[in-house]
């Protein structure tokens, strides 16, 4: 690697001047052949242009509600996109340009324009509020932004507390101010010929507690996790067509669901909506092959598959959160397929422990990825023999870059990537997931994995859905206490607290049973579809 040499395309220099010092960096590791990057390179111009000179031109890029896109049409629309960038909103490289929308063909030009000119694309949740919105053009000092009529209202209330924000343009419903400029320009534009290790994505976390931290990936952090876990463990070919939940926002949605695909010159659906419902009917409508989702949603789907046409698809993703062992069998039942599941971070783009369809074991995330090493260290950074539960570490092709927070020092430290999960390995070499370290629950003197207790009450046919956490008790520190969504149909009283804890004794060991059971309508989750069990620990 000879990029740190190459000279930043960045005119603005925020970010750059905001990475961590050198020597809070991870480690990184580039020994497959597959990453070795030339000093220059632009993400978008690989996953678009190089496509479209390589004859791919009038293959399927990108598909939506009434929307089909060549590769050749995708970067039509691209580089008028950033000739409205550069052009009209006066777009630098090095600029931090806000996006905000639903997944949706529009959305994902924007970011590919956004790229192309060199600026930096900085994803917003559908979901946030003006006051989230607020803080993070506030730590990324955003410039520019990109916003989907129909999610523009928030944005709009933010606007007077973001001095930095001056221009917006809306696309989409109901004005297409973006499109209508964007039609005007040729389809033409010169990419911004940006140095490999050039910032392009701020992305931020989805922070469950405290200020959202914003990661920071290069170009070649995207061209590097889309040469690791895609083609050695997803496996998708060029006639897939990819569809799933998480927001382009969210890395787990912008490697699976744009970045993966465009590499490999395949298709991907971006739709709005992607309830469970929803996204099974899509699945039959596009006939989609390649699905990515939470493990929640391919629980919540299982019951509706057999009214839908399921028959094109053939991979599920599953990550954000454990797949219990009951989500993978109750799926598998209903489908046949076998769920490859992967845990990835937002710090390190994407998935670096995971198990294709081979190699996957009901309560086992998996082998680290090729590209990544994985180890399990105890407090003081020592590395602990198979069978130990200790936290997560992984160092590779990409890894922590905070934009100007101390909190690195947490993420990283001696060069490996801490993702604050509790981990083991098991004689086969498994990684095996056991709770985020904070969510131990230590119950008289005990080590309990609340997520191994939420599994083994998964198993149980009268449960939804389920929480487990640490309550405090004076007796014995902390009391395992489960939150439990019934299945309709079954009456939320003493009989089932009872009959669910004794299902319980006879799954895991007895002493992990949870003490106090309270039957809820629904539990708290991000848009991510993550539990947040800091919010049942507040209850
Ligand atoms: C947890 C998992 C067990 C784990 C993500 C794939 O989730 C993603 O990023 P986030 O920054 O959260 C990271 C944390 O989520 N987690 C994710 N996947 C799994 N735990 N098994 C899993 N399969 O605590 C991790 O540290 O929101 C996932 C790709 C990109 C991503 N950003």
């Amino acid at each position: 690697m000879n990029s740190r040499a190459a000279a930043s395309a960045h005119v603005d220099t925020f970010a750059r001047d905001r990475l961590p010092a050198p020597e809070a960096l991870p480690e990184f590791i580039f020994e497959l052949p597959e990453l070795q990057f030339p000093a220059r390179l632009n993400c978008a111009a690989e996953l678009v242009d190089r496509r479209v000179a390589a004859g791919d031109g009038e293959r399927v890029a990108i598909l939506g509600h009434g929307v089909r896109w060549t590769y050749a049409e995708l970067q039509a629309q691209a580089n008028r996109i950033a000739r409205v960038l550069v052009e009209d909103l006066g777009v630098v490289p090095g600029h931090r340009v806000l996006l905000r929308g639903a997944n949706s063909p529009m959305l994902a030009a924007c970011w590919l324009a956004v790229v192309k000119a060199g600026a930096i694309a900085v994803g917003t949740m559908p979901l946030l509020r003006a006051r989230e919105l607020v803080t993070i053009v506030d730590k990324a000092q955003v410039t520019h932004a990109l916003c989907d009529g129909r999610l523009a209202e928030e944005l709009d209330l933010a606007l007077p507390q973001c001095p930095t924000l001056t221009k917006v343009l809306k696309f989409c419903a109901p004005s297409a101010e973006l499109e209508a400029r964007a039609a005007a320009k040729p389809p033409t534009f010169t990419n911004v010929d940006t140095a490999a290790d050039d910032i392009c994505v701020i992305a931020f976390t989805s922070g469950t507690t405290g200020v959202p931290k914003g990661t920071m990936h290069y170009h070649r952090d995207v061209m590097a996790a889309a040469a690791c876990w895609p083609p050695h463990v997803l496996r998708a070919d060029r006639d897939d067509v990819f569809i799933g939940s998480p927001p382009l926002a969210f890395t787990f949605g912008l490697g699976g669901l744009l970045v993966f695909p465009l590499a490999i010159g395949a298709a991907a659906v971006l739709i709005e909506k992607a309830t469970p419902d929803t996204l099974l009917a899509a699945i039959a409508q596009f006939r989609a092959s390649v699905c990515f989702t939470a493990p929640t949603s391919y629980r919540a789907m299982t019951a509706q598959v057999a009214q839908h046409d399921l028959k094109s698809l053939r991979k599920c993703v599953s990550a954000g959160e454990a797949l219990p062992a009951a989500t993978r069998l109750l799926w598998k039942d209903a489908t046949g397929i076998e769920i490859i599941d992967g845990i990835g971070s937002t710090e390190l783009f994407h998935i670096f422990i995971s198990a294709d369809e081979a190699h996957a074991r009901p309560g086992a995330t998996g082998l680290p990825v090729p590209g990544y090493r994985a180890a399990i260290l105890d407090d003081e950074g020592r590395e602990l023999p198979p069978g130990q539960v200790g936290r997560l570490a992984i160092k590779g092709p990409t890894g922590c870059k905070y934009l100007a927070d101390e909190r690195q020092a947490n993420y990283v430290q001696r060069g490996w990537n801490l993702t604050g999960d509790a981990y083991l390995v098991d004689a086969d070499g498994q990684f095996v997931y056991q709770a985020r370290t904070d969510d131990m629950i230590i119950s008289g003197g005990y080590n309990i994995a609340g997520p191994e207790v939420e599994g083994a009450l998964l198993l149980h046919p009268a449960v939804a859905e389920c929480g487990v956490v640490g309550q405090a008790d004076e007796a014995r520190g902390q009391i395992v206490k489960a939150y439990v969504v019934l299945k309709p149909g079954h009456a939320a009283d003493a009989a089932m607290v009872k009959t669910l804890q004794d299902f319980v004794k006879a799954t895991v060991a007895p002493y992990k049973y949870p003490r106090e059971i309270e039957f809820r309508p629904a539990l708290p989750r991000t848009e991510t579809g993550k539990l947040q069990r800091f919010k049942l620990r507040e209850a």
